[in-house]
């Protein structure tokens, strides 16, 4: 998989995109990510891309010249346009695996004060916003759309940490997880996950997960197909909170 992200701040992507997992990635050549510095595109020696909004109001807006150009100087057949936006459909888990199957994503980061509106209609087939607050740029949100992406990329992601048993893709939030030592300054690891009988580990750890999930997000159990086990352990998990809620 490529992604090129069209940006005006290039240098801020390299350090985080090129260490750890994705740098790896990379590296072994199932990843590549290029930035494109828009402002290379511009046409004016002051190296400018953003201008006064017709009628007015104040601030600067990221004109369509260089944007259009930085993005035609990487498009292939293939490409999908994404503009990050705060106006964009709300990123999640399911849309980055389905990003993930795309041979080529091309993002333009949007800039502080707005884009001009042919870039939304003409040039990007998507806008996606990480979330609701506003940021000053798109440049945090290529940073997060990119690695939840690449992550799920075949092969990025070794067995072991493997993206399948992501609390998402489970529908769940993550069980809890100890190392050693079994007692830190008192606290003790829960006693099962230190007996080898991986059948009882399984099913902690699933009611666990199932806990976390009903006292933290219990609006994922909305998409959440439960097993008989999984009943068995929800109700376990709500009389034990209901006994401590009543203590
Ligand atoms: Cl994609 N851009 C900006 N500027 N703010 C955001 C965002 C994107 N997603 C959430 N807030």
């Amino acid at each position: 998989m490529q992604i090129d992200i069209m940006t005006l701040f290039p240098n801020v992507f390299t350090e985080i995109l090129g260490t750890s997992i994705l740098g790896k990635a990379q590296k072994s050549g199932l990843l590549t990510i290029n930035t494109v510095d828009i402002r290379d595109f511009s046409k004016d020696k002051h190296r400018s891309v953003d201008e006064p909004p017709y009628g007015g109001g104040g601030g600067m807006v990221l004109g369509p010249q260089a944007v259009f150009d930085a993005v035609e100087s990487v498009k292939k057949e293939e490409s999908e346009v994404i503009l990050l936006t705060p106006q964009g459909k709300p990123f999640n888990q399911e849309l980055a695996y389905g990003l993930s199957k795309i041979e080529h994503i091309i993002l333009i980061c949007g800039h502080y004060e707005g884009v001009d509106e042919r870039i939304r209609e003409h040039l990007a087939a998507k806008e996606i916003s990480i979330g609701d607050y506003v940021l000053t740029g798109g440049e945090a949100a290529a940073l997060v759309l990119t690695d939840a992406v690449a992550r799920l990329v075949p092969g990025v992601l070794g067995n072991v940490e493997s993206a399948s048993q992501d609390s998402f893709s489970m529908g769940l939030l993550e069980y809890p997880q100890y190392t050693r030592p079994a007692d830190y300054r008192g606290v003790e690891v829960p006693e099962v996950l230190l007996s080898g009988n991986h059948g009882e580990i399984d099913s902690f750890r699933k009611k666990e997960s199932l806990r976390n999930t009903l006292k933290r997000r219990a609006d994922l159990f909305n998409n959440y197909h439960f097993s008989e086990t999984d009943l068995e352990l929800i109700r376990e998990v709500i009389k034990e909170e209901m006994e401590r809620g009543s203590e």
